[in-house]
């Protein structure tokens, strides 16, 4: 029998490299979304453009605000793996939102897990449950951090994760659910969108080689990060699903950089000093900024046998490279105009 998958937030950086890598699978792939435009579907581009992939792509319309709504997808959808990756991801906004913060990242979690279980319930069938938990959730916690790390959140965010992240454990006692926490390090790709500082500094380097007269506005530039690649952390997602225990995983490359670096590594590609170009704007200090993050892997490592396979500076180049490419299409493009 094909395999089926559901992914929540599947038109996002996440979502839709884990439906690329479970339809390179075999897998039948469900997917929750908000919304049909071509911009929120862009993620997706390669599959919908791909007839053999497509046939094999379920989009369903839901919002987690709706537990009916998801439910209804849940049953539809029928699928032996759930992957709950929708929600508000940006820790910066968390602060002004965060109520509705609380609302899509915890309780959606919440919701979904409901509806997961109800399903298994009524069709006797085993559900395995994937929850995205983040490094946020260890907050002051001290580096490196791993699984028996206790959480000590220091946003709206990372305090809705802790939430989503205890509802997961409680279904996984309580109710026998086949329910995992990824505890994901920072993780960044192309797909990132720009209000992540990765590829905002990597749009600014590719921006201001072009047009030197620009200028980047940046927070804080010490806070330190395990930056990994997506596409590897969606490996572990799956892999997590596969192993024949539902425990609580870190996935984390083990190594961590400074905002600092981040820019030297940009602005170095495109053969530019950072110090020139970046502005710091207090506007853009969060009120409690978790300052050093660096996970320990080894459980995943030695259970899942999943290694990250791309390094800091590969990972930021490639983003360099990427928005290089787009910002000289769009000057191409503009000359073209005139
Ligand atoms: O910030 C600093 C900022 O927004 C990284 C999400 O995927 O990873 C991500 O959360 C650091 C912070 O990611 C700017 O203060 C400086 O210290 O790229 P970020 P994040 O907050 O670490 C975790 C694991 C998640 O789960 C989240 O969903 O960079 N920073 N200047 C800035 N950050 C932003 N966004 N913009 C700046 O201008």
């Amino acid at each position: 029998m094909t395999q089926r998958a559901l992914i929540t937030g599947i038109t996002g950086q996440d979502g839709s490299y884990l439906a690329e890598f479970l339809l390179a699978r075999g897998y039948t792939v469900h997917g929750l979304v908000r919304r049909r435009t071509p911009e929120a579907l862009s993620n997706l581009a390669s599959v919908l453009e791909d007839p053999a992939r497509r046939a094999r792509l379920v989009l369903h319309d839901g919002d987690l605000a709706d537990p009916l709504a998801l439910a209804r997808v849940v049953e539809r959808a029928d699928a032996g793996e759930v992957y709950h990756l929708a929600g508000q991801t940006h820790v910066g906004r968390s602060f002004a939102a965060p109520e509705a913060t609380i609302a899509t990242t915890g309780l959606g979690a919440v919701r979904v897990l409901e509806a997961v279980r109800a399903h298994r319930d009524r069709t006797r069938r085993e559900v395995r449950y994937y929850q995205a938990g983040s490094s946020e959730m260890f907050g002051a916690a001290r580096a490196p951090q791993d699984e028996r790390t206790p959480f000590a959140p220091r946003s709206p965010y990372g305090a809705a994760k802790v939430l989503a992240h205890h509802a997961t454990v409680v279904a996984r006692e309580a109710y026998g659910l086949f329910a995992v926490n990824g505890i994901l390090f920072n993780h960044e790709s192309p797909r990132r969108p720009e209000e992540f500082v990765t590829r905002k500094v990597a749009c600014a380097a590719a921006r201001i080689r072009l047009d030197p007269a620009r200028r980047l506005a940046l927070g804080n530039l010490d806070a330190r990060r395990d930056w990994g690649h997506a596409r590897d952390y969606v490996e572990a997602m799956w892999r997590m699903l596969q192993h024949d225990r539902p425990l609580d995983w870190v996935v984390a490359t083990g190594v961590a950089h400074s905002v600092r670096e981040l820019l030297e590594v940009a602005f170095g590609r495109v053969g530019l000093d950072w110090r020139d170009h970046v502005d710091v704007d207090p506007a853009l200090l969060r009120p409690l900024d978790v300052e050093d993050l660096r996970g320990d892997a080894s459980r995943a490592r030695a259970e899942l046998g999943w290694r990250p396979r791309t390094s800091f500076e590969e990972l930021v180049l490639e983003l360099t490279e990427a928005e290089l490419e787009r910002a000289q299409a769009v000057s191409v493009g503009a000359a073209h105009a005139r």
